[in-house]
């Protein structure tokens, strides 16, 4: 009899504990390199005692070219304004139920209603920032303030392009005064060119660009803001600049996939992140801006309103939101495609 007792409780024990485990979520996080902290993450899995996972992407095509393929297992993904209009026309989004995060209102209406999810019924913000040229003041000099320094052969081997084909079509597009958005055949043709005629002096093409400039592999990066910011902080010297013919702006969202097995949990999530406090974390450690304003007090001095972060007026008007261009985006893949191989 006592043994059955003991066997009885040690069945519903195991049952227990085993279902404790079991059921234990995992949120799935699909997001660009250097984005979810790991005190944001941990405080997320304390809380609400659950796994974060995260994996990382190098552009947004990767992005796309994942969930096209089936990816299922995403629960939050972090597209950038234009890829969030493709994911929405492609169904591929979830609609955010507003009551399940209440934290929304923390958001700055400057970040809100924006072309690409004008009620913002899909993506919330995550950060904003912009392109441009990281590099070494110690070594590059004079201070370059054109694209054309990419393609000065007296860096060759010494810089690296983002392995992004909508950015760095983007650069060559801008460099020969176009529109980071053409629709036009001749003016991507011509982009195409630039590029493969820059590829002899390009040492890498990694969108990842700090890392390089950290371990001093390149003295110069074709690299977005908040990157070129971390890597300031261990190299003192290094510089970012927008080049005079304009580059690209983007503010790069949350959202939830369609498929996502865990949607609850994802807008906890998302309510978390737009806690001022959880906020600033993002900002402190991206080193890209917050769209929170609140987030701001709990961010040192030097983070509130650095000049990576916030540019000047007149450079602010050079910059260009890249947009969807529907069914020219196979001319962008079929150019990219050519210049890789090349
Ligand atoms: C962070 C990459 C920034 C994303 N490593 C650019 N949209």
């Amino acid at each position: 009899m006592h043994n059955r007792y003991l066997l009885l409780v040690l069945i519903l024990l195991t049952f227990f504990i085993g279902d404790g485990v079991g059921q234990k979520q995992q949120l799935n996080v699909f997001t660009w390199a250097g984005y979810v902290s790991d005190d944001i993450r941990e405080g997320f899995e304390k809380e609400f005692g659950v796994t974060v996972l995260v994996d990382t992407y190098a552009s947004n095509e990767d992005l796309l070219t994942k969930l096209l393929a089936g990816a299922t297992g995403y629960d939050i993904i972090m597209p950038s304004d234009y890829m969030v209009s493709i994911l929405i026309k492609q169904n591929l989004l979830e609609a955010l139920n507003r009551d399940n995060i209440p934290n929304f209102q923390n958001i700055s209406p400057l970040f809100l209603g924006k072309y690409f999810d004008t009620e913002n019924q899909y993506s919330i913000p995550y950060t904003f920032g912009t392109a441009g040229i990281a590099y070494d003041s110690a070594v590059v000099s004079p201070a370059p303030d054109s694209w054309a320094v990419l393609w000065d052969a007296q860096y060759k081997n010494q810089f690296s392009m983002l392995d992004d084909q909508r950015e760095t079509i983007g650069a060559a597009l801008k460099f020969l005064g176009y529109s980071l958005n053409t629709t036009d055949l001749e003016e991507i043709k011509a982009a195409k060119e630039k590029l493969i005629a820059q590829k002899p002096l390009v040492k890498q093409y990694k969108s990842e660009a700090e890392e390089l400039l950290i371990a001093g592999d390149v003295v110069m990066a074709h690299c977005w803001s908040g990157d070129a910011f971390r890597a300031t902080e261990t190299r003192p010297t290094i510089q970012y600049v927008i080049p005079k013919e304009g580059s690209s702006q983007f503010i790069d969202a949350v959202c939830i996939p369609k498929s996502a097995p865990h949607k609850a949990l994802a807008e906890q999530f998302i309510n978390y992140l737009l806690r001022p406090e959880v906020n600033a974390k993002i900002t402190a450690f991206t080193k890209y801006g917050t769209c929170v304003p609140t987030a701001k007090e709990f961010l040192p001095e030097h983070l509130r309103e650095h000049k990576f972060i916030y540019p000047p007026k007149e450079v602010l008007e050079s910059l260009e939101w890249l947009r969807d261009p529907g069914d020219f985006t196979r001319h962008y893949d079929r150019a990219w495609e050519e210049i890789k191989a090349k």
